[in-house]
This record gives structure tokens, C-alpha cells and sequence, in this order.
């Protein structure tokens, strides 16, 4: 029980996950992107790709980026982390990651991603090699931690060649500005460390061009070693690879002639030489450590390998127990999988690298968004509410005094934009609610954060203000101005003098109105009640009164008054978000909700989830936005958008249509939509943000696969609302959703320090409806559990569906 043990191999032709799920093993290179996976703790972070690629920052991916990576060009990949393994007796060398190397004849390949470290195997010319990397959970630094066996019946030369390519500060400035940033870079070689010792005089930390740039150092130093004695080193990326070659025969491997350059200026890397032999069948171990430290305190490298060995135990020991807190047991193995490990995972990630240190997201422009770090809290909250909370206090200084905030900021300059996009500020309430529903922490509402521009307020003053600024806001027909776009960024021209609204962004705002309302209650705070529940009613009547197209809700109105997502267009007749937000708002009477599903179902439901609008913009409109400019079926113009499919799914369990949201849930599930996986692309273990749909001629691709709201939403509608552990401000509902073929199923997660060990059966095979429920063997009334009510830490929860 709790185990995700698969019963039968899950993948495709490039790999497959391990037995216990929690690890997807590629076995085939040549995938059709590069997959990648994350390792890093809560400051050192990398992406990490299944040949040995990505980049590595240190708190911020533009302002404080470590290693380089190469955009816009071909191979897609590079460069790396790589260790080059040279034969000294033939003079062959090979990567142990695949690449650069791609074109040797390896005898095996294996890429085990897990959480938090990544495993790349390779068996070439009799040597075995292993290597893992990953992020200690408490050091600045990352492990490329080795194991290499001589496979072969004779001894063994080898030299072994450690490189990365460093970049040190702004990547953005790395990329636009590269021939005048290498005048600042300084690397040495340390004897008594053994170390390469790397740093820069100068850090465009932030803001514009020249005379506005802060005149400051960079303020670390990188230092690059390995647990083996160094026989030669490199600064120079110049003399290292040589001229006319790349990564893939650097001439110093090949000549087996390092130059020991140290740099004062010049384009930087870290390559260090070392000698090892391996006699017939024998194993070795060794390490390189790639690790930074402020300049104000002494380099201690990380370069004792059993402390290593120790630092990777605590790594999975954290990764076993976070996921240990939530876990399922249903009928459904790929819904197991998801939940237990990668949903979960991916969701992790989500909240430490927003929408912004990604392969798809460079990490060079957009910092932390408002809107995605509020809505990024729904996986972590489960599991570590203590960081959540630390994370809402500290993204509330973004919030201006009247209430607005920033939209997008860059946590190591405090800086960010301010684009009026009508949502933004409405993810702060939304944020608060979900932190104060699963922890029942009311104590953070007292806590006092300053605003961004002037003064300070409690929490709970930041979340009426943020209800206020919107109200403020309004049309003189009582609905959300659109301003600048809404949660779907490309609908940015609608409005741009001030008077169109948004209809979606209605919804979300009744929604948020009704989630506040129920804390503003449970405060007895009766003025700001009255004042709101006055708005939510009005909003009510007001939408659906001007907002009903006659099958579904339109999506927006324009500054003069016309229409967008009408039954009378040729384009962009019907937005799926309109509809699930309807529901979910649960402003929308039952027949409308029910015809409104319908008509998502009929127009917008394909075979990998939802398309977000349909048709397609097919001429480009200026007065809507980008939306028109994205090419046909793909992303916001008619995509499958898998974060909008999400509140789809919601939308319909709301509704009680279990067996619609169940399968759309289905579809969207990667091993799902990634079966004709060359058409798919990016990994099959976790969400994408969009696919394209049949409106465009790559129908099925998918991109921008790991940073996406996805993530936590499919977590939340699993969790919260198929398996049925729903959380309020007052405690938990067990209200399970599931497909009348279940049988039953078990599932257990922490709440509120206790364990809720739930086991449901479904004899009648019902969708929902709790008929009995037991605690600890005692029938209870109804399906709501206050865990304050019980001594026990573990509640054994026995529910009949019926
Ligand atoms: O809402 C946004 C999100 O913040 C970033 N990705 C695109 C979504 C839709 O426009």
C-alpha cells in the first residue's frame, strides 16, 4: 500500500519510469528536446539536462547566473557540466554524459532523473562510468560525483577532464554585451586548495547601460575542484578548446597538453586535468565540486567524499519524506504516478523557479511573477507550510499601498514592473486563503509587511487592499476593467483606453470575492463584509445579465462596447476560461454552467485536453492583442492549454460531471498526450504548458514543459477534488469525485499535524456523495473532519460513496 510500484513499464521509446516511479530513465540520447530536471536547494540551483546541459545560478538566474548556457543555437544543448575520460594507451576520450561527445560508439546509455539529482550511465571502450549530480541541501555548491569501472581484463590509463564554462553575474548582460563583460573576469589556480578560483570585478546587477549601472563587484567566488589530485588546469576557454573546435575535442584533451592559464580578462571556464588508473575489473570514486562563496568569507571547497556521499543520503532522505506526506492508492497507475511523485515534484519546482529559470523560460527577462508565485504555493503548502509562509510575507512588499502590486520581480534587486494587467493583485487574496485553508495559521494575518512604495499593513490589511484596489477598479458597469491583459497575457489590446472588461477576470474576481468573504467573516470584520458580499451580489446579476452569449459567457468587452468570444464571430467565438470560471465561481446559475460545459465540450474539448479558444485568430486584430499574432493553435491563440485545462477539469467536478473532468483529467496527463512522443518532444514525466491543437499543422506538440500553473492545479483537482481531501478555513471535507469504475481507494495525507489515512469504497459505483463515514471506528455526522477535535496524530478515515 502507498507504494507506487507500476505493475507494468510506463514510457516510451526514449525511456522509461523506474519500478517505484520515482525516477524516469532515458536509454535512448537522441530525444526529439533535451529533458531535463532540476537540482538545487533553496539558493544554488541548475537545470540539468539528460546530457549533462544547463546553467547554474545562485539565488537569481539573470542577475546572479554561475555557468553559461547558449541560446539560439546548434546543437541545442551546450554546454555542460562535462568529464571527458581519455584512454591515454589509444588516445580515445568520450564524455561520461553523452555529450559533447555524441558521435563515439557508447555500448550503453542511461539517464535516471530523480528528484533533486540526475544519474547519467555509459559504458564505452570497457569503462563503465556514473556520474550524479546534484545540490547539497545546505551548501552553495553542486556535485558531479563519479564512479568509473574498468571493465576490461587489463590495467587501465586514464586522464580525466573536467570542464564548465562560467558566465559570473548578469546573464543578460553576458549576452548583449559579452566582448566588454570579459574584461572583468580573474581566475587562478589554488596549490593548497587544489582549486580553480574564479570570480569578476565588476556586476551589472540590475537597471540600464552604463552610467546607471550600480559601480560594484561581483560579490562571490566560484571555486571548481575535484577529489582527485589536479595535474593540470585551464581559465582560458581560448587555450583550453583551442581555435576552430568546440567542446567536443578541446585541444587540450586531445593533446593531453593543459596550459595552466590564469585569467585577468579573457572568456571564462574551469577545466581541470587528472591522472587515474584503473586495474582490470576495479572501481574508483571521485568527485568535482563547482561551489561559490561570498567574498567576505573564506573558500572551504566541499571535497571530502564521504561528507559527499552523506550530502546526497540527505537529499533523498528529504525527497522520501517530503513525498511520503501525501500519497495514493488508487485503480488508476498513471494517476498514482503523477500524484506521488512527479505532480508532486514538478510542483516543487514550480515554487522555487516560477515561471522563470527554465530551458524554455532562459531565465533572462521575466523574474518571479505575482500571479504565478501565488498560485505556486499549491503544492508546497501541503508539505512545507513553513516555507509558503515565509515566501507570501516576503512576496507582499511587491504590493503598492492602494493595493496594486508589482507583476513580475527580481528578488535579488527588490525591482520589478508594473504593467496594470486587471489579475495580478487578485492572486494576493488568493494566495492568503489557500496558505490559511490548509494550515489554519491565522497568526500570519497579524503580521505586519511593509508596502512597496509607502507604509505597511498587516496581512490581512494587504489583502483587503488588494479587494479594494479592485474594486475600485470597476467599470461603471460594476465588472473588472481588462487594462492590459488579465491571466491570459496576450489579450493586451482590449482595453488600452480604459474601458474594456474582462468577463473572465469578472468570475475571478467572484471568486475571490467568495473566498474572502469567508474569512472576512470568520474575522468579524462586518463592515468590509457588508461592503463585499454588496459586490458579489451585484456581480452576480451584472454578469449574467450582459454576459450570456446564449450557449456560453463572452469572454471580454472592448473599449467601445463590443463584444470578444460571441457565437457571431468568425474567430475567437468561445474562451474556455469564461466557462470553468463561471462555475468555479459559482456565479453562474445551474443551467448556464451546464450549458456552458457543454459548449466547451463541443467546440473545445480534443484529444489532449482543452483548446483554450476557438477557432483560432486567423487574421491578426491589433485592437485584441498578441493573442492574433500567435501563429494558429498554438499557445494562448487556440492552443491546448493545459493550465486552462485544468480549471476546466475543476469547472466540471464542480458541476458534478465527474466522468467529463475525469477523462479531460486523463488526456492532460503527460503519458497521455506525450504517446506519439517524436510528435510530443519535451518530457513525458511532467506537465507542459500548452500543446498545439489540431488548428495548427504540428497538432500534439507540446512546449514550455515544466514551468507552467499546470503543475499545481492537476495537483490541487487530483488531491483537493478527486481523491477529495478539500480543505477550509475551518478544516477538512472529505468529498471524493472519481469515475464510477473505481471499486474504491486509499489515500493518505498530512494535515495540520495530523494524518488523515483514508480508505474509500464505492460498492454502488457512484461519482460522489459520502454516505457514512468513520473515524477511528466512530460513524460521524456529515464528511467534515476539524483535526483540533482529536487527540490521535492518525485519523483512520472509512468512507462509503453512496
Ligand atoms: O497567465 C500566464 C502565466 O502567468 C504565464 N504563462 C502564460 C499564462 C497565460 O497567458
Amino acid at each position: 500500500m502507498f507504494s507506487t510500484e507500476l505493475d507494468s513499464e510506463l514510457g516510451n521509446k526514449y525511456g522509461y519510469f523506474s519500478q517505484d516511479g520515482r525516477e524516469f530513465i532515458i536509454t535512448d540520447p537522441r530525444t526529439p528536446r533535451p529533458w531535463f530536471n532540476y537540482i538545487w536547494n533553496g539558493r544554488y540551483a541548475g537545470l540539468i539536462s539528460h546530457t549533462g546541459g544547463g546553467f547554474s545560478f545562485l539565488d537569481s538566474p539573470r542577475d546572479n547566473r554561475l555557468t553559461r548556457m547558449r541560446y539560439n543555437c546548434l546543437p541545442w544543448d551546450r554546454p555542460g557540466r562535462y568529464v571527458l575520460v581519455k584512454d591515454v594507451a589509444s588516445g580515445e576520450y568520450w564524455s561520461l554524459s553523452w555529450a559533447p561527445t555524441i558521435d563515439r560508439p557508447y555500448d550503453l546509455y542511461e539517464c535516471h532523473h530523480g528528484q533533486g539529482y540526475t544519474r547519467i550511465i555509459t559504458e564505452i571502450n570497457q569503462i563503465r562510468g556514473e556520474i550524479t549530480y546534484f545540490v547539497p541541501t545546505d551548501n552553495d555548491a553542486e556535485v558531479w560525483r563519479v564512479r568509473l569501472t574498468n571493465l576490461s581484463d587489463r590495467p587501465r590509463q586514464l586522464e580525466i577532464y573536467s570542464f564548465t564554462e562560467l558566465l559570473m553575474g548578469n546573464a543578460l548582460n553576458d549576452l548583449i554585451n559579452q566582448p566588454n563583460d570579459k574584461h572583468f573576469t580573474d581566475i587562478h589556480f589554488d596549490q593548497t586548495k587544489q582549486a580553480l578560483i574564479a570570480t569578476r570585478r565588476y556586476w551589472v546587477l540590475n537597471k540600464k547601460v552604463s552610467v546607471a549601472q550600480p559601480n560594484i563587484d561581483w560579490q562571490y567566488r566560484l571555486y571548481f575542484t575535484q577529489t582527485l589530485p589536479v595535474k593540470g588546469f585551464d581559465g582560458s576557454l581560448d587555450t583550453f578548446i583551442g581555435r576552430w573546435r568546440s567542446e567536443a575535442n578541446p585541444e587540450s584533451v586531445e593533446t593531453g597538453v593543459m596550459h595552466n592559464t590564469e585569467i585577468t580578462a579573457g572568456d571564462p571556464i574551469v577545466a581541470l586535468q587528472s591522472e587515474l588508473e584503473l586495474a582490470a575489473g576495479n572501481t574508483k570514486d571521485f568527485a568535482v565540486i563547482l561551489g561559490v562563496t561570498p567574498k567576505s568569507e573564506p573558500i572551504e571547497p566541499l571535497n571530502d567524499l564521504g561528507l559527499i556521499d552523506q550530502k546526497f543520503t540527505q537529499l533523498t532522505d528529504r525527497w522520501d519524506q517530503y513525498l511520503s506526506q501525501v500519497q495514493i492508492d488508487t485503480p488508476d497507475p498513471k494517476f498514482n504516478l503523477m500524484l506521488n511523485v512527479w505532480n508532486q515534484y514538478q510542483a516543487a519546482v514550480t515554487f522555487d523557479m516560477a515561471r522563470n529559470a527554465g530551458y524554455y523560460h532562459g531565465g533572462l527577462l521575466f523574474g518571479t511573477g505575482m500571479r504565478d508565485q501565488f498560485q505556486d504555493i499549491l503544492g508546497v503548502v501541503m508539505v512545507e507550510p513553513q516555507r509558503v509562509r515565509s515566501r507570501l510575507l516576503n512576496a507582499l512588499q511587491y504590493q503598492f499601498a492602494d493595493g496594486s502590486t508589482l507583476h513580475n520581480f527580481f528578488k535579488l534587486t527588490g525591482t520589478g514592473e508594473k504593467t496594470n494587467h486587471s489579475d495580478t493583485p487578485l492572486w494576493v487574496p488568493f494566495g492568503i486563503v489557500e496558505y490559511l485553508k490548509e494550515t489554519g495559521d491565522f497568526s500570519i494575518l497579524a503580521e505586519t509587511v511593509p508596502y512597496h512604495d509607502a507604509g505597511a499593513g498587516t496581512v490581512y490589511e494587504h489583502l483587503i487592499m488588494a479587494l479594494d484596489y479592485v474594486a475600485s477598479q470597476l467599470s461603471d458597469r460594476g465588472m473588472p476593467k481588462i487594462m492590459n491583459g488579465d491571466w491570459n497575457d496576450t489579450l493586451d489590446h482590449i482595453g488600452t483606453q480604459g474601458k474594456g472588461e474582462t468577463i473572465w477576470g469578472a468570475f475571478f474576481w467572484g471568486y475571490i470575492l467568495k473566498i474572502s468573504l469567508e474569512l472576512i467573516e470568520a474575522q468579524g470584520d462586518r463592515e468590509n463584509l457588508n461592503r463585499f458580499q454588496t459586490i458579489y451580489q451585484k456581480l452576480g446579476q451584472t454578469v449574467n445579465e450582459l454576459c450570456w452569449d446564449g450557449d456560453w459567457y463572452v469572454r471580454a468587452f472592448r473599449d467601445n462596447g463590443a463584444v470578444i468570444g460571441s457565437d457571431d464571430h468568425q474567430q475567437g467565438k468561445i474562451f474556455l476560461n469564461a466557462q470553468s470560471w463561471a462555475v468555479i465561481s459559482g456565479l453562474a446559475p445551474k443551467e448556464r454552467a451546464d450549458r456552458a460545459l457543454a459548449a466547451c465540450h463541443k467546440y473545445l474539448a480534443k484529444p489532449n485536453g482543452m483548446q483554450i479558444v476557438y477557432p483560432a485568430y486567423r487574421q491578426i486584430d491589433d485592437s485584441i492583442g498578441l493573442i492574433s499574432r500567435c501563429v494558429p493553435g498554438k499557445k494562448e491563440n487556440g492552443a491546448i492549454f493545459n493550465h486552462a485545462s485544468s480549471w476546466f477539469v475543476l469547472a466540471a467536478l464542480l458541476n458534478d460531471q465527474v466522468e467529463l473532468g475525469w477523462e479531460i483529467y486523463q488526456r492532460m496527463m503527460p503519458l497521455n498526450s506525450a504517446q506519439n512522443i517524436d510528435r510530443y518532444e519535451v518530457e513525458p514525466y511532467v506537465y507542459a504548458e500548452y500543446l498545439t491543437s489540431p488548428e495548427h499543422p504540428t497538432d500534439g506538440q507540446a512546449s514550455h514543459s515544466w514551468l507552467t500553473g499546470t503543475a499545481v492545479w492537476m495537483l490541487r483537482v487530483g488531491i483537493g477534488h478527486i481523491i477529495g481531501f478539500r480543505t477550509g478555513l475551518d478544516g477538512i471535507y472529505i468529498d471524493p469525485h472519481v469515475p464510477a469504475d473505481w471499486p474504491g481507494f486509499r489515500a493518505r495525507r498530512s494535515f495540520r499535524g495530523k494524518v488523515l489515512d483514508l480508505t474509500v469504497h464505492n460498492p454502488k459505483h457512484k461519482n460522489s456523495g459520502v454516505k457514512t463515514m468513520l473515524i477511528n471506528g466512530q460513524l460521524i455526522e456529515g464528511n467534515f473532519i476539524d483535526p483540533g477535535d482529536y487527540a490521535e496524530s492518525q485519523l483512520a478515515i472509512e468512507v462509503e460513496l453512496g
